[in-house]
This record gives structure tokens, C-alpha cells and sequence, in this order.
């Protein structure tokens, strides 16, 4: 039996960086309690338990006053543990779910209900089995109003994505920014490909987030910096940034939150960016009603 794998740190330090009032962490988790929320029989990973209660205390800590849910594969398209966390949240979050394709109107609005403002499409073949195109896109054109898609997918299949991204019908939220390879710089082949995406449609946005998965020359991620701040400066209305917190998988360096939230000046150095990124942009997205 393996041991659940504990990917986040025991005690981050507290950030020198101070979030406006306000400020969304547009990309965390929660994973179970599993006694309460187990995980999906399909998950590709066991993660220890990290559920709301650790992921508010952390936000707390960190100067943030609102977070964005994201359903992590390991729960599958069983949204429960991210309902229940929204639920007891006062308001202060919202969820992007996982759901079967063949979905009902209802359950969508019921998601919708309790928090949810998009559905998340995964393609990494290491944490999900299948990521059928054509299911997605039927589900993507009868989503409740004001939803979004979140996608992730790694750099290597961009191109084969962008005949499915131009037939999505509502914003598109690209996580982590397609995975690109920040240490080829700020002008190198995969930030290009990634701005060429960016330039073929004015709604779809991105998340500035994951030095610690993207930049393996590792803390304080100077090629991420590089890399990401020019992104952020060229497309103010369209970034978002989040802890990735309790960071699924992470095993080889895990990342100091503290540290993360201090990557926010260094890659939105002026008041106005940071306001974007942190609080315009996240909210236009998940709390315009
Ligand atoms: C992330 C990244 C990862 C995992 C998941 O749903 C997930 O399990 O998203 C990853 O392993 O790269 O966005 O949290």
C-alpha cells in the first residue's frame, strides 16, 4: 500500500509581498477529507488529506481574502470536497469543476448554485485517462451563463489544441500558461507559441502561476521571472495568478507559499498590474453576479 503523498509545505513563511485587500488566489485545491470526500477510484495519485479548513488558514496567512477552487483529478468529476469547501467559505470562494460529459442542464445549474463559474478539461495523460474532444466541446456549448472553460494541457501538444480551443464558444482560461519551458526565456519557442495562442482570440486568459513546476533550476525561479513578467505586462486584462496550493503531486521540491506569493511583485511589479492580476481580472471571471 502506498503512503498518501504529502505535497505542500509544513510551514511556509509568511510573504514579504502584502496582497491588496481583496485579493483571489485564482487556482488552489482541496483534497478530501478523505473519510468524508474519498478519492476517485481512477485517481493517479493518493494525496494526503488537505481539505478547507488548511486551505483557509493557509490563504489567512498568506494576506489573501479569496480563493477559486479548482476540482484536482485525484477527486475526479465528484465535486463534493470543493462544494462542501465553497459552501463554508462566507462567499469568499467559488469553483471550477470536473464533470461528466454527459451532464445533466440541472446538475450543471445546481454547480452552478453552489459556487461553480467553469469546468475544467485536463489532457494530462499522466493524471487522467481520456480527455474526449468532441464530448468536451458538446458539454462547452450548453454550459449555465457567464461560465468559462479552464484547460490544462502541456506545451508539447499546443498546436494540436488550437482547432479545439477556436471552437469553444464561451472564455477560455489556460492553466499555468500551457506548461511552457521558461527556461528557453522570455522569447524562446514554447512562450511564443503560447503568445501566438493568446493573439488568435481577445477572451482567452491565463494563469501566471506554477513557478515551482515550470522552472526546475528551482527557488527563487529567476527564469519563470523572465519568462512570465513580459507575459503579464503585454496582457494586463487577461492574467490571473494562484498558489496551486496543496500542489498535487509534488514531490520532488516542494514549494514555499510564502516564497510564491512573493514571486507577485516580480512578475507584476506596479500597484495596477498586481490590482489585475489579483482582483479585476479574477473577478470578472468568478464574482461578476
Ligand atoms: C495543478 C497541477 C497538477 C494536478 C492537477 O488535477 C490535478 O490533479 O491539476 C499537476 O499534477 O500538474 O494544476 O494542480
Amino acid at each position: 500500500m502506498t503512503e498518501p503523498i504529502v505535497s505542500w509545505h509544513g510551514n511556509p513563511s509568511k510573504p514579504r509581498f502584502a496582497p491588496p485587500p481583496g485579493a483571489i488566489d485564482a487556482h488552489c485545491h482541496v483534497f478530501g477529507p478523505a473519510a468524508q470526500f474519498p478519492f476517485s477510484a481512477k485517481a493517479k495519485y493518493l494525496p494526503a488529506d488537505a481539505g478547507a479548513d488548511m486551505l483557509f488558514a493557509l490563504r489567512d496567512h498568506l494576506g489573501f481574502s479569496r480563493s477559486v477552487i479548482v476540482q484536482a483529478s485525484c477527486h475526479g468529476t465528484d465535486n463534493s470536497a470543493m462544494l462542501d469547501a465553497i459552501a463554508r467559505s462566507n462567499g469568499s470562494a467559488r469553483g471550477v469543476a470536473m464533470v461528466d460529459p454527459a451532464v445533466s442542464e440541472a446538475d450543471l445549474h445546481a454547480l452552478h448554485a453552489g459556487g461553480v463559474r467553469a469546468i475544467r478539461f485536463n489532457f494530462l495523460k499522466r493524471l487522467v485517462d481520456d480527455a474526449p474532444k468532441d464530448k468536451f466541446l458538446e458539454v462547452s456549448h450548453r454550459l449555465p451563463q457567464g461560465w468559462h472553460v479552464v484547460i490544462y494541457f502541456e506545451a508539447d501538444i499546443l498546436e494540436e489544441m488550437r482547432a479545439f480551443i477556436d471552437a469553444i464558444a464561451v472564455p477560455v482560461v489556460i492553466d499555468h500558461m500551457g506548461r511552457p519551458n521558461v527556461t528557453q526565456g522570455p522569447a524562446g519557442p514554447d512562450m511564443k507559441a503560447f503568445r501566438a495562442l493568446l493573439e488568435s482570440r481577445s477572451d482567452i486568459m491565463f494563469k501566471a502561476t506554477c513557478p515551482d513546476r515550470l522552472d526546475l533550476r528551482g527557488d527563487p525561479w529567476n527564469a519563470f521571472a523572465a519568462a512570465v513578467a513580459p507575459l503579464v505586462a503585454d496582457y494586463p486584462d487577461r492574467a490571473l495568478w494562484g498558489s496551486d496550493w496543496p500542489h498535487p503531486n509534488m514531490q520532488r521540491e516542494i514549494p514555499d507559499d510564502g516564497h510564491l506569493v512573493d514571486m507577485i511583485p516580480r512578475i507584476a511589479p506596479s500597484h495596477e498590474l498586481q490590482r489585475k492580476l489579483l482582483i479585476d481580472n479574477p473577478e470578472r471571471l468568478y464574482w461578476a453576479d
